[in-house]
């Protein structure tokens, strides 16, 4: 199979950008006449009683929109993979690969040793089974894992080849937050895609999709397009992941409920922090309580002033309303690490103008990705500032093997999206980042640092280091 071909042989070429207004409004929502279609969560997948985690890639069929079939692929089903529920301590994990392509399992927020990350240097050829012996410590979190092969990480996102992790501890009750999974604690993958008029989902990108990053027409929940969540009349818990190539959502609720924030991609806050609006780019997650117990059927909606919706909600009373009430601490502990670096670093995502019409121009400080070539030689256990700065558009930055501080973006404090735990974090302008290296990385397999547009990644828009 060729690599610009992956699962499927054709695929219409739509144009430019998706068009925005293709998206659910929030009056097609409220004026829909359709049976109510319930959410479903993925399959939970939990290891912690067997230590074991078995991922198959799987070549699928799938009808998002109930007619035409799409070739999708997924682990252990037709699209997208497992909610995995891991916790620390070992973990003997075996991806095998049935598909005609190489692929990699990324474990995005896991923080283990680059031989074991799953990185474009982990592919894993047709017909083999990787079997990493994977040490999992680290906070409780909501991370996610991914196909990473250099030059098909978006297409193979994009048809399917992700699925999200819970790192837990069981220690949700005591902290007074809803832990039962697809009742009161439901995971939710935001993924725009794009369909053609046959209803048929479609990855070909134009130069201008490369360069914006390839956008969809119509939202898909856990691959799944126009259901609706059920929840109790209490505090539900949303672990929100966007899942998609490169869509930038800033969520909210159409009637302005508060949206209580309680981890970022790399665990707790100390507290919950209230927001009206929630900025999530390409590769983040945060997790949100929302208290369902008042009104009726709110939507997710995103984007402010061009609003799209992205999920109606439904209250039903017969589900167990275990969490009544927000908690007003929670244990996440923010390390300050101000003044602990011995190094700074400057990253420039870079996009030229003039070599991009030429098909080129996305690098990192002048250099686009380089398999042999290793950018940055960091020293294990040290604290390094990352100057981070962004050209043309605002890229998420995702630095594996770490978890790090936002200290300060375009010179003032962190927006509250950004006040915790990251490992991607969009760069509006500028961004300062202080990070302790604390996994080894060889030469043989380094972490990547990349922009989490699918696209500009694939393009080149990417580096590796070692920790050493
Ligand atoms: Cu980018």
């Amino acid at each position: 199979m060729k690599r610009r071909h992956f699962l499927t042989s054709s695929s219409a070429m739509l144009g430019a950008a998706g068009a925005l207004s293709q998206l659910p409004t929030r009056r097609a929502f409220a004026q829909s006449k359709a049976p109510l279609t319930r959410l479903s969560m993925p399959p939970l997948l939990d290891t912690r009683a067997t230590g074991r985690l078995a991922l198959t890639t799987s070549a699928g069929s799938t009808s998002f929109l109930g007619g035409a079939t799409t070739p999708t692929a997924g682990f252990n089903q037709d699209y997208l993979g497992p909610t995995i529920v891991v916790q620390n301590g070992e973990l003997a994990a075996e991806v095998k690969n049935t598909l005609g392509d190489p692929i990699s399992a990324h474990w995005h927020g896991l923080l283990v040793p680059g031989e074991h990350d799953g990185g474009p240097h982990l592919p894993i050829a047709t017909g083999e089974t990787w079997r990493p012996e994977i040490a999992i410590a680290q906070d409780p979190a909501t991370v996610w894992y991914h196909s990473h092969i250099h030059e098909q990480t978006a297409e193979q996102v994009y048809f399917g080849l992700a699925g999200v992790i819970h790192v837990r501890d069981g220690q949700d009750d005591a902290r007074g937050l809803p832990s039962a999974y697809g009742i009161d604690d439901l995971t939710l993958v935001l993924q725009d895609r794009r369909f053609d008029a046959a209803g048929r989902m479609v990855y070909s990108a134009s130069r201008m999709d490369v360069m914006h990053g390839f956008s969809g027409n119509r939202m898909l929940v856990n691959g799944q397009a126009g259901a609706t969540a059920v929840v109790p009349k209490g505090i539900t818990r949303l672990r929100l992941l966007n899942g998609s190539n490169a869509r930038i959502y800033t969520l909210f609720f159409d009637d302005a409920r508060p949206m209580h924030l309680v981890a970022t991609d790399g665990g707790f806050l100390p507290a919950p922090v209230a927001l009206d609006t929630l900025r999530l780019a390409p590769g983040e997650r945060a997790e949100i309580l929302v208290d369902f117990s008042g009104g009726d059927a709110p939507i997710l909606m995103s984007d402010p002033g061009q609003s799209y919706g992205i999920l109606q909600f439904a209250t039903d009373t017969t589900l167990p309303t275990r969490i009544g009430r927000l908690p007003e601490q929670l244990d996440g502990v923010l390390e300050d690490l101000l003044g602990a670096e011995v190094n700074t670093r400057q990253v420039s995502l870079d996009m030229g103008m003039g070599r991009m019409m030429r098909g080129g121009g996305f690098a990192i400080n002048g250099r686009p990705f380089d398999m042999r070539r290793i950018d940055f030689e960091v020293a294990l256990g040290s604290v390094e500032r990352w100057h981070v700065r962004s050209t043309m558009l605002a890229h998420p930055l995702h630095v594996h093997g770490v978890r790090f501080r936002v200290v300060s973006e375009n010179g003032a404090p962190p927006r509250p999206e950004n006040i915790g735990w990251k490992d991607t974090v969009l760069v509006p302008g500028e961004a300062d980042l202080l990070a302790r290296f604390d996994q080894p990385a060889s030469r043989e397999t380094p972490f990547m640092f990349h922009c989490h547009i699918l696209e500009h990644e694939d393009a080149g828009m990417m580096g590796q280091f070692t920790v050493t």
